[in-house]
C-alpha cells in the first residue's frame, strides 16, 4: 500500500526512538515508511526526499534528529506537507538542543515540534493519524477506538 505517512531519520541511532511512531501507525493502520535522511550527512537524499514527498503521495512527514536537529525545518523548507519534528535525546543536553533546534522556527516555515524522546515520537503518529482522520473516516472510527481503549484502560486505584 502506499504510504501516506514518512517517518524519516537522522541517523540509525535514532530508530529506537522512532521505531515508536512507526508501531503506533502500524497499530492504526496507517500506511508508512521509515527512512534515514541526514541533513547534513545525506543533504541530497533529504533534497530528493522533501522534494519528492507530494507527488509519491506522502501527506504528512515525521521528521525525528538529535543535537543540532536541523533535519524537520529542513524538510519543511521543501515540502508544503505538514512536518512534525520529534526531538530525540542526545547524550550531551538530554534533548534540549533537539527540542529547541526543532521547535525555534522562524516564522513563514511551520514545524510542529512534539515532546523529547519516545512521548513525542508516539504523538507525532497519532497526530498524523489525526490529520489523515478528517478526510478517512475508516481510520477516524480506528483512531476513536485506540483512545477509548486508552481510556478504559487506566485503573481508577494506584494497586
Ligand atoms: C543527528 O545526530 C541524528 O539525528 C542523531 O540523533 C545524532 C547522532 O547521530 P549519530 O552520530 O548517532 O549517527 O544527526
Amino acid at each position: 500500500m502506499t504510504a501516506k505517512v514518512g517517518i524519516i531519520m537522522g541517523s540509525r541511532s535514532d530508530w529506537e526512538t522512532m521505531r515508536h511512531a512507526a508501531e503506533t501507525l502500524t497499530a492504526l493502520g496507517v500506511p508508512h515508511e521509515c527512512k534515514v535522511v541526514s541533513a547534513h550527512r545525506t543533504p541530497q537524499r533529504l533534497y530528493d526526499y522533501s522534494t519528492g514527498a507530494v507527488s509519491r503521495g506522502l501527506k504528512v512527514i515525521i521528521a525525528g534528529a538529535g543535537g543540532a536537529a536541523h533535519l524537520p525545518g529542513m524538510a519543511a523548507s521543501m515540502t508544503r506537507l505538514p512536518v512534525l519534528g520529534v526531538p530525540v535525546e542526545s547524550k550531551s543536553l538530554k534533548g534540549m538542543d533537539s527540542l529547541l533546534s526543532i521547535v525555534q522556527m522562524p516564522g513563514g516555515i511551520p514545524v510542529g515540534t512534539l515532546a523529547i524522546g519516545k512521548p513525542g515520537a508516539i504523538n507525532a503518529a497519532l497526530l498524523a493519524a489525526s490529520i489523515l482522520a478528517t478526510t478517512d473516516d475508516a481510520l477516524a472510527e480506528r483512531l476513536d477506538m485506540w483512545r477509548e481503549k486508552q481510556t478504559n484502560d487506566v485503573a481508577e486505584t494506584p494497586e
